[in-house]
């Protein structure tokens, strides 16, 4: 209960913040802006994650504050002389990675702010609502209560970051007006401007990244009835391509984007299994079939690791699922793009590539 937090910060003077893995815009945004405010208010707050985060979070006011965990003597003394440990954004231990084992066994109080579904049961506190746009939400909802006036450009960029990026620019589903105005207290109070927040996130594709977006483009299948669509990015694709991991950061909205489909999925290959980001419309759920491959999320967003021989199965076998969490409209009628079969898109995909090498 928020409550509780606001409590917890008013009678403690020493707090550690940890997120989840890979930290995104929501992780790292919410960490800083909530380490920001408790520094302001004159406590001490350590910033320690297990992993760097996205290079495109790398101009965010604020996240030199933000350590690696390294095993050094001053990150294990700030753990252990911690109070309270926020843990942002995930509520699952394996997500918080090295940090996970240690937090969850510190002698701290543990306080969870995440808007993820089914929290696993270790923590002391817990200040979750799965509807909420973004753990940024939350962590607002905290310095509102307690000191908005101590909103900085810092707090204020990693706040409205957060929302942004959890929200995909402000169109889904969570988005009411309520965070339209929370966001308009963030710019005012912060005095900073969302557009070069945009450019910095959105416009700094690279050329191979776009590569591999193109390759990703061309292997989109529809099934169901062109209510569903999936492609792939293979470790072949990322080679051919020279582009990073990083680089395929939102490519499975690209296919929630074609008109008809409901529900999106993205398999990424790796050495052992396959990744796969499903992603839903509004009123379509992914998060039961995601957690059916051992995976979890959100409602409209989820995602899932499958370890498995081979990649083609994986892809077959969560596809067929999908028709037991998804009730499509007339499925079995042949949609738009479903005529060819992937042996032929691919030969002819062959065929377009030695043209355009010749
Ligand atoms: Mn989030």
């Amino acid at each position: 209960m928020l409550d509780d937090v606001l409590a917890l910060v008013r009678e403690n003077e020493r707090f550690f913040l940890t997120t989840h893995l890979g930290p995104d815009g929501d992780a790292l945004g919410s960490q800083i802006a909530l380490g920001r405010f408790l520094q302001g208010l004159g406590k001490s707050a350590a910033m320690i994650n297990s992993d760097d985060p996205d290079e495109s979070l790398d101009w965010m006011p604020g996240e030199d504050d933000v350590e690696v965990f390294d095993g050094s003597m001053h990150q294990r003394e700030a753990l252990a002389e911690a109070e309270v440990v926020f843990i942002l954004d995930t509520n699952d231990e394996e997500r918080l990675g090295k940090v996970g084992s240690m937090v969850r066994n510190s002698s701290a109080t543990t306080v969870l702010l995440d808007h993820h579904l089914q929290p696993e049961p270790w923590f002391d506190v817990e200040f979750v609502r799965d509807t909420a746009a973004a753990t940024g939400e939350l962590v607002y909802e905290i310095i509102d209560a307690l000191d908005p006036s101590l909103i900085d450009a810092t707090v204020a960029t990693g706040l409205y970051t957060a929302i942004m990026t959890d929200t995909g620019s402000f169109r889904y589903s969570s988005v009411t007006p309520e965070l339209h105005r929370i966001v308009a207290d963030i710019l005012e109070r912060g005095d900073i401007e969302p557009a070069p927040i945009h450019e910095t996130i959105y416009d700094r594709r690279s050329m191979p990244g776009l590569r591999l977006l193109g390759r990703m483009l061309n292997r989109i299948r529809l099934r169901y009835n062109g209510q569903l669509g999936y492609s792939v990015v293979t470790q072949r694709m990322v080679e051919d391509t020279g582009a990073s991991w990083d680089d395929k950061q939102g490519f499975v909205n690209y296919v929630l984007s074609i008109e008809g489909v409901q529900a999106a999925l993205l398999f990424s290959e790796t050495d052992d299994g396959s990744k796969i980001s499903f992603r839903s419309e509004a009123d379509v759920r992914v998060d039961e079939w995601a957690r059916s491959f051992g995976g979890g999320g959100h409602r409209n967003a989820a995602g899932a690791y499958v370890k498995r021989p081979t990649f083609e199965e994986v892809i077959e076998d969560v596809v067929e699922a999908a028709s037991n969490f998804i009730e499509f409209d007339n499925p079995h009628a042949p949609g738009p793009g479903e005529e060819l079969s992937p042996e032929d898109e691919e030969y002819l995909e062959t065929l377009m590539q030695s043209k355009s090498s010749s």
